[in-house]
């Protein structure tokens, strides 16, 4: 088969950058490994920043997110209990989008089928060659027949564990990494949120999350142990330590109910360097990883593939490659920037196994001037809400 880029996966990055292209008259496949099903079956993200929200009606997905979408004007940070709002919309005139990522994989998956496109799930083994000729090709067996696609571009939009950045010859690949020693226990539940915007709440007992993904359905996290198994913690244990630790007030209002999705995320900062090796492409969680507490991770992978759609299209209408041939550095000049903010909203948020004392007060000596600061709030809003495209 031939086309002219081939997307390795068909997660948010992967099913995006299919739609943009579809819709620009630019020939692609898709390749994913697992089943539609189990693609939307991951409970993961749930804020959209501005330019994603953009970026999604760009590529005509946006009908059912305006109707069934929440519009957040702020977040409430929480110290042992005491709430202080950041009002994005006060402070830097934006607002951020509630709506799960498990939805917009949906819309994207819907909009594949309506306007075409070869999506071919259950693909294994799948393997690229000649990644530095002019024409490069991917290999991959579907129910047992092996195939071949031989393609411009490859798009690796295939996540942390996927095939795409293990392509990139180690010699020329630089990561950087850091793991933070401790995960993020997450439980889905129908049951209305007692809050009105997310509430992030540090406390002794550790970080909490308060988010949601309709007025219906209520989104929750607790800092947990490395080690910690999603059996060891049962509905009750999880709602118990969530009202410990994200304020007396909420607790006593809240209501509880059944987990119909538990899992436990570990947390990790991550980048690969460059993005771009030859005529493949690396955009999304493939190239870079940040820990879920500055809601990033979504909308980094929707601002790479923003970028290298551009550059796609700029290459196919013009025959220019200056902006494939600036991607990475374009791309990761973002990622870096969601990087920081990430790190720093997870550090000054969790409790850090085995910190010394001198630690813990600056985390409460930094909230403590967060709450006190307009122009500390500012800094804040500015990167929560997603800097420019
Ligand atoms: P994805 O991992 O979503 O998709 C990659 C796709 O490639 C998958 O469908 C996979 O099956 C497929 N694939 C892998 N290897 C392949 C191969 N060899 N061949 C073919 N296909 C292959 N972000 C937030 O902003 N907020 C959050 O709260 C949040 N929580 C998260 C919780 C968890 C447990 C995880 C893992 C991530 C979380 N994230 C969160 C980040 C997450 O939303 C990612 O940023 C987002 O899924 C990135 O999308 P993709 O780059 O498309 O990668
Ligand atoms: C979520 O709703 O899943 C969510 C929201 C904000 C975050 C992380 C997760 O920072």
């Amino acid at each position: 088969m031939r086309t002219q880029v081939a997307i390795i996966g068909a997660g948010p990055a992967g099913l995006l950058l299919g739609q943009l292209l579809q819709r620009a008259g630019i020939d692609n496949v898709i390749l994913e490994r697992r089943t539609p099903d189990y693609v939307l079956g991951r409970i993961r993200a749930g804020v959209l920043e501005q330019g994603t929200v953009d970026v999604l009606k760009l590529a005509g997905v946006e009908d059912r997110l305006q109707r069934e979408s929440l519009l957040h004007e702020g977040v409430d940070l929480s110290l042992e209990g005491v709430r202080h709002r950041i009002s994005f919309h006060e402070l830097v005139g934006r607002t951020v989008t509630v709506y799960g990522q498990t939805e917009v994989t949906r819309d994207l998956m819907h909009a594949r089928e309506a306007f075409g496109g070869l999506s071919v799930y259950e693909a294994e083994s799948v393997a690229l060659s000649g990644i530095t000729d002019r024409r490069s090709r991917v290999s991959y067996t579907l129910h047992g027949d092996a195939r071949e696609i031989e393609c411009d571009f490859i798009a690796g939009c295939d996540g942390y564990h996927g095939v795409s950045r293990r392509s990139i010859p180690a010699e020329v690949l630089r990561t950087f990494e850091r793991s933070y020693p401790f995960g993020w226990l997450g439980v889905l539940a129908d049951v209305p949120p007692a809050w009105d915007e997310l509430i992030y709440a540090s406390s002794e007992r550790g970080f909490a999350l308060a988010s949601m993904r309709s007025p219906t359905r209520v989104r929750c996290y607790v800092q947990c142990p490395l080690e910690d198994q999603v059996e060891q913690w049962s509905d009750e244990r999880f709602w118990e330590e969530f009202k410990s630790r994200i304020g007396a007030d909420i607790a006593a209002r809240m209501q509880t109910g059944p987990s119909i999705e538990k899992s436990i995320a570990p947390l990790r900062s991550f980048v690969a360097e460059p993005m771009r090796h030859g005529q493949l492409f690396l955009a999304g969680d493939a190239a870079h990883i940040v820990p879920p507490t500055g809601a990033k991770g979504l909308n980094l992978a929707v601002s790479d593939v923003f970028y290298l759609y551009e550059g796609l299209l700029d290459y196919y209408r013009q025959g220019d490659r200056g902006s494939l041939d600036a991607y990475s550095t374009r791309a990761l000049r973002r990622v870096w920037q969601s990087v920081r903010f990430s790190w720093w909203m997870t550090s000054l948020l969790h409790q850090f196994p085995g910190e010394e004392e001198f630690s813990s007060r600056i985390r409460r000596s930094e909230l403590e001037y967060l709450f006190t600061s307009p122009a500390a709030q500012a800094v804040l809003a500015e990167n929560y809400v997603g800097l420019p495209l």
